[in-house]
């Protein structure tokens, strides 16, 4: 298993269709010192996806940083990623788990205090909050934000690493940090910014100045 840093997740914006400036985003993102790479997409056939994937891995190599998948273990697997990052109506993780092997990283989203008590929350190597709070970047499948309070709750029990998604820019970021999370995850914040490799800066300096990291 790859050595995570969960500080700052940068999740890829698929509403960028344009390799271009697609990839042009995830370079300034990893220049800005992103410390994990989720790979998202939503709308992609399985060959634009894999493609996309197998681009988005060698650029991380090159910058060091795991590369996780999600949804699509098969797309996971073809590219030899880092992990997957999985929701609650993905395939179950003890499946994700025997496909994938021990060596890669499986990420679980929870949506409410139930499911991060449940089992497969505790073996994931870490849980997403999702969403922590609103956000309109996913329209499909999004709970009732968390926030802090939901953060705060599981953080009493969750002994694995925590990461928020869902709403998070630089005005909240020293919130959830200093309230339990690991770590933040954000596709807006970055692929929106005037400059996402400022931003993304700016957000890791407040996420590792406000905790442990
Ligand atoms: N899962 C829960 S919220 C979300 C995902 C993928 C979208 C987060 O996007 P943003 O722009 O950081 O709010
Ligand atoms: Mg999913």
């Amino acid at each position: 298993m790859p050595k995570v840093d969960y500080a700052l997740m940068y999740v890829t914006d698929d509403s960028i269709r344009d390799d271009n400036s697609f990839f042009a985003i995830l370079e300034a993102a990893l220049q800005g010192g992103a410390t994990f790479i989720q790979l998202r997409e939503k709308t992609s056939d399985t060959l634009t996806f894999y493609k996309r994937a197998m681009r988005c891995k060698d650029l991380c190599n090159n910058y060091g940083i795991p590369l996780i998948i999600n949804d699509r273990l098969d797309i996971a697997l073809a590219i030899d990623a880092d992990g997957v990052h999985i929701g609650q109506t993905d395939m179950p993780y003890v499946v994700a788990r025997r496909l994938l092997g021990n060596s890669k990283i499986i990420g679980l989203s929870v949506s409410n205090t139930e499911q991060a008590v449940q089992q497969d929350a505790q073996s994931a190597d870490y849980i997403g909050i999702s969403p922590i709070f609103s956000t309109i970047t996913k329209t499909t499948d999004l709970a009732h934000p968390l926030g802090i309070s939901g953060l705060k709750k599981i953080r009493e029990f969750y002994k694995k690493p925590i990461v928020c998604i869902g709403g998070i820019d630089k005005n909240n970021t020293q919130e959830i940090i200093a309230n339990g999370a690991d770590g933040i995850a954000v596709v807006s914040a970055i692929s929106k910014a005037e400059h996402p490799e400022a931003a993304t800066k700016e957000l890791k300096e407040i996420v590792c100045k406000t905790g442990t990291n």
